[in-house]
């Protein structure tokens, strides 16, 4: 039981949740050592959404609202921590949503497509065959879904599946709060934000952009000054910490 007056109950609750959910087998193990690296680095932006990464939220809505064929990637994480926020996003998006697994077992991706449908996402049907160029089973999507997408969204990514998309030409939005990372470095859109802080935001600027807004920012877009900006945030939450 956590007492609501804790000065960490949120981030308390949150832990809770996904340890409940890897008890049920929905996050990997692994899964949990990947949120406690977002939280430190959430740390150092002060646990809030910055100016900048703002502007990427808007330029992800942007880049999602001009693809032909946009899709979300949920990992077992992803659905855990935000499997209710996704229903808007998808609905304001267009997007398809497809589940993709790093630590992949038929029976977690029964698991966390039913806590998905449970929440209201319409989730990819089709069969997964090894289509991406890895030696891992992150290797295994959709025709239709990932495979034939432009545009794909994949919140807490592995480094490793985010150059092969690049590879096969799709513009990859991710949302990851180190802006060190090979995920980072190598997407086209990095959003250094918390994962349920900027999907809010995205699905709010799906529906309030305009499609010639939508096509500036999309065309404007340079994830390094993202990346700068993160870091210089992060270098100021630190000085900040220890003066
Ligand atoms: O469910 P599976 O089997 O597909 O496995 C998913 C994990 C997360 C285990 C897998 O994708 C993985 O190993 O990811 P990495 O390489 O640890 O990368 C996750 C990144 O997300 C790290 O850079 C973390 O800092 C970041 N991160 C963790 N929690 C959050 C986050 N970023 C935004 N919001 C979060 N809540």
């Amino acid at each position: 039981m956590i007492p609501p007056d804790h000065p960490r109950y949120r981030s308390l609750l949150v832990r809770e949740r996904l340890a409940r959910y890897a008890a049920e087998g929905i996050v990997s193990l692994e899964g949990l050592t990947a949120h406690g690296r977002g939280e430190a680095f959430d740390y150092l932006i002060g646990e809030k959404t910055t100016e900048s990464a703002l502007i990427a939220e808007k330029t992800a809505a942007a880049l999602l609202l001009c693809a032909k064929n946009p899709v979300i990637s949920v990992n077992g994480n992803t659905a855990a921590l935000a499997a209710n926020l996704l229903p808007a996003l998808q609905e304001n998006s267009r997007a398809k949503v497809e589940v993709n697994l790093f630590h992949r077992t038929d029976e977690r991706m029964r698991k966390i497509t039913r806590l998905l449908r449970d929440q209201g996402v319409r989730v990819e049907e089709g069969t997964a065959e090894r289509l991406l160029p890895l030696s891992h089973d992150r290797a295994f999507c959709q025709r239709g879904g990932i495979f034939d997408a432009d545009v794909v969204l994949v919140p807490l990514e592995d480094g490793d599946r985010c150059q092969a998309l690049r590879g096969m030409g799709k513009t990859v939005i991710t949302i990851d709060l180190n802006p060190l990372s090979r995920t980072a470095r190598s997407a086209s859109l990095t959003i250094v934000d918390e994962l349920t802080r900027a999907l809010p935001n995205i699905t709010t600027y799906c529906s309030s952009l305009t499609r010639d807004e939508a096509v500036m920012l999309a065309g404007s877009l340079e994830n390094e000054w993202f990346l700068a900006d993160a870091r210089e945030e992060m270098k100021r939450g630190l000085s900040h910490a220890l003066d």
